[in-house]
């Protein structure tokens, strides 16, 4: 339709996306024979029909699973060149790509052969698709402190190519203050700080990372609209929400697309942008999450724009890129 085609020549970014969520069954299959992995489905039927969640838990004990596959820096840099070969088709121009290096690390896998490998990948793609990206390291917030700081000490011969740090998985019970400590060694390298906060946890988990890890850019947040004060403070400070619209719906944290508070979120005055979380596990990349919130919401063309646009300005590229990009 006109609106898909609208959709797709849209140029945008991709603010929130898990690499190790981009990992598609045909490629698990692959990689699971290519270094002898013994993977608990007999089809790629099967492992999409183990993808249905009732919460972030349900869908984190799949996850963590799927990426046992990935072993070698080939594995990394096949699963970067396969995340962007696919979303060249959807008009995306950059990705800040999250990645989890204790999912890998804790089974025995070099810290370098992750990052070199996604980093092989990042290359290829900027010289076949014009796409660029940075990465964003995650710390496991299921895990401990002293875990988070093993890992960021392990990333520091890399840090010219990490552009920040995040904290994700298991929400609850593991609030941004037990990582305040981490945040702040992390700023102090210079590097940008962002949260999933807000997912399922509640508004004072958005306060906490606001306050006490000071992060500059929050990732889902879509609970803080239950705090009318938070809410007007995000607002306010232009703080920019990466929100993903489908996996709300697949996680059920929304119950459907039809009633997913994208549009709410803008006429709020927040800075929101669309985003894929785990496009292998959630029913789409970024192009679908644009599609399936403008049918769900009847969004316009001027909303979905400005989606687009929220992507930039939320984006850690430099005032000069951003200027280009808009
Ligand atoms: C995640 Cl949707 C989501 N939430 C928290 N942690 C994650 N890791 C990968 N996807
Ligand atoms: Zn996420």
């Amino acid at each position: 339709s006109d609106l898909d085609a609208f959709i797709t020549g849209l140029p945008k970014a991709e603010l929130h996306l898990h690499i190790e969520g981009s990992l598609e069954p045909e490629l698990m299959f692959a990689l699971a024979k290519r270094n002898g992995v013994a993977i608990p489905y007999a089809s790629v039927d099967e492992v999409r029909a183990a993808y249905d969640f009732s919460n972030l838990q349900d869908f984190l004990d799949i996850y963590y699973a799927g990426a046992d596959v990935l072993r070698t820096r080939a594995d990394f840099r096949d699963l970067a060149t396969a995340y962007f070969d696919r979303v060249a088709a959807d008009g995306v121009v950059h990705s800040e790509i999250f990645f989890d290096p204790q999912t890998h690390t804790d089974r025995g896998i070099p810290f370098a052969d992750v990052i070199e490998g996604l980093c092989d990948g990042m290359a290829d793609a900027e010289a076949k698709h014009g796409i660029t990206s940075k990465l964003i390291l995650c710390f496991l917030r299921h895990l401990s402190e002293e875990a988070a700081f093993a890992t960021l000490d392990a990333a520091e011969p890399w840090l010219d190519r990490i552009a920040g740090v995040g904290l994700d998985s298991s929400e609850v019970g593991h609030p941004p203050a037990k990582f305040e400590r981490v945040f702040a060694a992390a700023r102090a390298k210079g590097l940008k700080l962002v949260a999933h906060a807000g997912e399922e946890g509640p508004p004072d988990y958005v306060r906490e990372a606001l306050d006490l890890l000071h992060i500059d850019r929050l990732d889902h947040g879509n609970r803080s609209l239950e705090d009318p004060a938070l809410t007007a403070r995000l607002a306010r400070t232009g703080m920019t929400l990466t929100v993903c619209p489908l996996s709300n719906v697949k996680l059920c944290n929304v119950p459907s697309i039809d009633v997913h508070p994208i549009d709410r979120m803008l006429e709020l005055g927040l800075r929101a942008t669309v985003n894929s979380d785990d496009p292998a596990y959630f029913g789409g990349y970024i192009g679908e999450n644009f599609r399936a919130a403008a049918a769900g919401r009847n969004l316009d063309k001027r909303q979905l724009a400005t989606l687009a646009r929220n992507s930039f300005l939320g984006s850690f590229l430099d005032d000069a890129a951003v200027a280009d990009h808009l």
